[in-house]
């Protein structure tokens, strides 16, 4: 089975990503502190970084001068974390902007939302390389290099020029466009380019896989068969590999003390109500807004729902220094409160909402007590919080609605799939939702517990890594012959 002893590699493993797994934060004392992050992320590629001689290679998420660095540095290399420090001006440039306002909005199918500014790619290519820079410091040949997401697309290039036989994989989070949106980018060909230098690209779904390799071969005229990539005689893999969670981890999670007692005082609260629960970053890739729009619209047009049922929108601050992300969290306030003027009544409030990060065991009470889980991403790479929802579900009770435009929803067949921009469809799914028959909630959520029990995220970690040593052994072979 697969679970944290089960790497297989005897090979050291380099893991790079944007961020680190932890914080630096100040405590009362004055002192810098080390606080670990909960991502999914960082659990899953947790049990392979502390592993052996393997490290990881990221930006520590704070401004720190020399001296500050000096006291940082040993925190950070007690733990095999490989400190990237960056400027701020960096970090306005290569990951508020180039990432987060060009990347991120075009893969997510916002070209509107998508600006094109030439010094940020020039930061972007900037900071690339000196993420590169760092790996190379300390990789030999022999190692395995694992880079993550689009923040890094020029790494793999930049390292296979150094080091033209190490073993390197790229794993992108978030979706991949098809051709007509990614052609729109004025850099598209170096970010391929970049890309390519992998042996091994993984996405979430088959779509994303496939769109990969359409613009591969649209726009470098790249010789492909099936699922490979002929880049200058090097056979470069391109694979599907769904992100799981710590199933076990939100099981446990499910039965803490602290969870019951919450969940305990969440239920003295709502009675006999119906709550609907919804989790995201502040993103407008999540759909929140059509979300509230469904939720007034069920209210005006069934007022037999009113003081029936509640809904629970968390939502996690998130690159609130982005215009269109203050633009967004504006208007999530504007109809929270326009709805909750609206239909309140003494007795019942239809919204509650929170604009804030909550700690785990109030996170699986919420999970637990939600008798709906609304996921409805207008597009999502994968989308962790639907599975973390099933997985907390130790009483088997429960509906998830999840957007078709999230990777999970290609796993999770037995939720109802709506499509976010069909409000009058998520209305509906929000009235199955709603009188679902128990027996019905119980066999779909056994379903859906099986496949993110049995693909869980050291799965992930295990059939990526198994699948790059296969990919670069069968190099080997074909230049050897
Ligand atoms: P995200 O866009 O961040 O990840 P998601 O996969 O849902 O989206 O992960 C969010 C994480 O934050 C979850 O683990 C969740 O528990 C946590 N979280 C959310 N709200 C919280 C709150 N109020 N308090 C505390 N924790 C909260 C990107 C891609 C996704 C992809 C992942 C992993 O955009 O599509 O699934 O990477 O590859």
């Amino acid at each position: 089975s697969f679970d944290e002893g089960g790497l297989l590699t005897e090979r050291r493993i380099i893991i790079v990503s944007n961020r680190l797994p932890v914080k630096v934060v100040i405590n009362k004392s004055g002192q810098f502190q080390l606080q670990p992050s909960e991502g999914g992320l960082a659990t899953g590629l947790s049990s392979v970084y502390k592993r052996n001689d393997n490290l990881w290679i990221g930006w520590p998420g704070a401004f720190l001068d020399e001296r500050q660095r000096a006291q940082v540095q040993p925190l950070l290399e007690a733990e095999k974390l490989l400190p990237v420090y960056l400027t701020e001006e960096e970090i306005a440039a290569y990951y508020e902007g180039f990432s987060n306002e060009t990347l991120w909005p075009l893969y997510h199918y916002f070209p509107s939302y998508t600006l094109y500014k030439k010094d940020d790619w020039e930061m972007y290519c900037a900071v690339n390389r000196k993420f590169a820079e760092h790996v190379l410091r300390v990789a030999r040949e022999e190692d395995i290099i694992w880079v993550h997401d689009y923040q890094l697309c020029l790494v793999p290039e930049l390292i296979r020029q150094q080091l033209p036989n190490v073993t390197i994989g790229f794993f992108q989070h978030i979706p991949f466009p098809d051709f007509e949106i990614f052609r729109l980018l004025p850099w598209r060909k170096e970010i391929l380019k970049g890309l390519l230098g992998a042996d091994l690209i993984g996405f979430h779904t088959l779509d994303d896989t496939k769109h990969f390799i359409a613009s591969c071969s649209r726009l470098l005229n790249l010789e492909v068969m099936m699922n490979r990539i002929v880049v200058e005689g090097r056979e470069v893999m391109v694979d599907t590999f769904p992100m799981g969670i710590d199933f076990e981890k939100f099981q446990q999670w499910a039965r803490k003390e602290r969870t019951l007692q919450n969940e305990r005082r969440l239920r003295s609260l709502v009675g006999s109500l119906k709550i609907m629960i919804s989790v995201d970053r502040l993103d407008y890739s999540k759909g929140i807004l059509n979300r509230l729009e469904a939720f007034e619209q069920l209210l005006d047009r069934y007022p037999h729902m009113r003081g029936k049922i509640s809904f629970i929108q968390l939502v996690v601050p998130s690159r609130d220094q982005v215009p269109q992300y203050r633009w967004l969290k504006d208007e999530i306030d504007k109809k929270v409160s326009s709805i909750n003027s609206r239909f309140s009544s003494f007795g019942w409030t239809p919204i509650y909402y929170f604009y804030r990060s909550f700690q785990m065991d109030m996170l699986s009470a919420l999970y637990k007590t939600a008798d709906i889980a609304m996921i409805t991403p207008m597009r999502d790479g994968m989308n962790l919080v639907s599975k973390e929802y099933i997985a907390s579900k130790i009483d088997p009770r429960g509906v998830l609605i999840l957007s078709e435009m999230a990777g999970a929803s290609k796993e999770l067949l037995h939720a109802i799939i709506v499509n976010p921009n069909d409000i009058e469809a998520m209305v509906d799914a929000l009235l199955q939702a709603i009188e679902m028959p128990e027996e019905e909630q119980v066999y779909r959520i056994r379903a859906m517990q099986e496949i993110i029990a049995k693909y869980n995220v050291y799965h992930w970690v295990n059939l990526f890594i198994e699948t790059l040593e296969e990919v670069k052994q069968q190099q080997d072979k074909l230049t050897t012959k």
